[in-house]
């Protein structure tokens, strides 16, 4: 089997996510940095590989993969060691769910699309970009904490790394970004401490990652 591709971006938190579960499953991988500062992702060459023109995009098996939690997925059922669903399916509709919380309904509207969009063509000042960033985490963060509670151990779902983790540490990594309060989320935060113990979780943080140039 050729060595997999990620086309990446450090920060990029859909990245960041297929990067933890690459590691998780023990996946050798090489990075391709798509620079989104350059605009790199909506390149002729780059929407060639992806038409949507979003980082993370894997190459593996001779596929070529696009969206984090269908590449999630697909590295779940292809590598089932170290499972990222629970077995059963109330379970796993659990841990989807909150999975899906952070990654449907809080991060797409902080994309960089959107807040350039909010910039560039309505004219929003950067602090109101930043005030839309914060809104929407601090809106979406409480849903997932109570979700969580209930049936959480070390991680958001039992004492096992999931899916729902996966997202959360990109998530919170972001909210630090811009300064969003997270002593109300507890859960989350346990779950967060605990997963950044993991050399899976850690190696995938930006900060160890290639920077572009
Ligand atoms: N739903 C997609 C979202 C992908 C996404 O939004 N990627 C961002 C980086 S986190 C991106 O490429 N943004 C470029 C842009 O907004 O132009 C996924 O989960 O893969």
């Amino acid at each position: 089997m050729s060595r997999p591709i990620l086309y990446d971006y450090f920060r990029s938190s859909a990245a960041y996510r297929v990067r933890i579960a690459l590691n998780l499953k023990g996946i050798d991988y090489e990075s391709r940095q798509i620079d989104l500062r350059d605009d790199e992702q909506k390149s002729g060459e780059y929407r060639s590989l992806n038409p949507q023109g979003l980082v993370p995009m894997l190459e593996i098996d001779g596929h070529r993969l696009t969206q984090s939690l269908a590449i999630i997925n697909y590295l779940d059922l292809r590598y089932p060691n170290q499972p990222l669903l629970p077995a059963s399916a109330a379970e796993r509709a659990h841990v989807v769910a909150m999975a899906m919380t952070i990654a449907c309904d809080i991060h797409p509207l902080n994309n960089l699309r959107v807040l350039r969009y909010l910039k560039n063509e309505l004219g929003h000042s950067q602090d109101e970009v930043d005030a839309w960033y914060r809104h929407w985490i601090t809106e979406g963060l409480p849903a997932v904490e109570a979700l969580a509670a209930p049936r959480a151990g070390k991680f958001l779902f039992g004492d096992a790394p999931t899916g729902a983790d996966v997202c959360l540490v990109p998530q919170l990594f972001n909210a630090r970004r811009f300064d969003v309060p997270l002593d109300a989320y507890p859960t989350l935060l346990r779950a967060e401490e605990n997963a950044n113990r993991i050399e899976a979780f850690a190696a995938a943080h930006p900060d160890r990652q290639e920077v572009p140039a």
